[in-house]
């Protein structure tokens, strides 16, 4: 059994769900073979985010973390590849703070990598007939926020362990208003469940076209 926190995030910009926690919900309820999953709720606050994650980390001593938020308007499942250290918000958070162009880390490294296989991963959700893709950028709000910590957390202090990022694309219950793509929490989790098993059974990423022009 390898033991996976997942974590999912309370809504925001004015939504009454996060599709990312309720797919992790999903996920918890129906977890995939081989895996023993934990779940943490962080809320959409900068620095509070990270204190939520630092505590679920040390309550659930993962060998893998994933965390997972929305990106609506994306189509797919993203894998992201890579979390920067800034914050710059592009809307306040749930707590009011709007931070622009401050380090996550005072002197912390440029960005950090995913250490979990994402090619290996986008090709394991494509192949169980999902849509996902890599992602170049998780952005500069505060799923990259919480992303460089958990990056950084990992890196300090937990060698051993691995981590990455999943946004997920709105519902269809958010965009009945929208011309947004949207996809179903089942399909959502089921993509979740695909990627932590990938990541749970493999370290070495698969060589695969997954780029990017912009
Ligand atoms: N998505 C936001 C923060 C919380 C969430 O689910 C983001 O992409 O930064």
């Amino acid at each position: 059994m390898t033991r996976v926190l997942l974590t999912g995030f309370d809504p925001f910009e004015g939504s009454d769900v996060n599709p990312s926690w309720q797919a992790v919900q999903a996920v918890a309820a129906d977890p995939p073979p081989g895996v023993e999953v934990a779940t943490a709720e962080l809320p959409c606050v900068f620095g509070d985010a990270l204190d939520a994650l630092r505590t679920a980390v040390a309550a659930a001593d993962p060998e893998v973390v994933l965390c997972v938020g929305q990106a609506g308007g994306r189509p797919d499942v993203t894998v992201e590849r890579v979390a920067i250290n800034v914050d710059d918000a592009r809307i306040p958070d749930n707590s009011g703070a709007q931070p622009v162009d401050e380090p996550i880390v005072a002197d912390g490294p440029a960005a950090y990598f995913a250490t979990i296989p994402i090619k290996a991963a986008v090709a394991a959700v494509r192949e169980a007939g999902l849509p996902a893709a890599v992602s170049q950028t998780a952005g500069t709000f505060v799923c990259n926020h919480v992303f460089y910590g958990l990056m950084h957390l990992l890196a300090t202090e937990r060698p051993a362990a691995r981590g990455g990022f999943v946004h997920v694309p709105y519902t269809p219950a958010q965009v009945t208003d929208k011309s947004a793509p949207s996809l179903p929490v089942t399909a959502t989790a089921e993509a979740l469940r695909v990627i932590m098993v990938t990541a749970a059974g493999r370290t070495e990423d698969i060589k695969a076209v997954g780029g990017a022009t912009h």
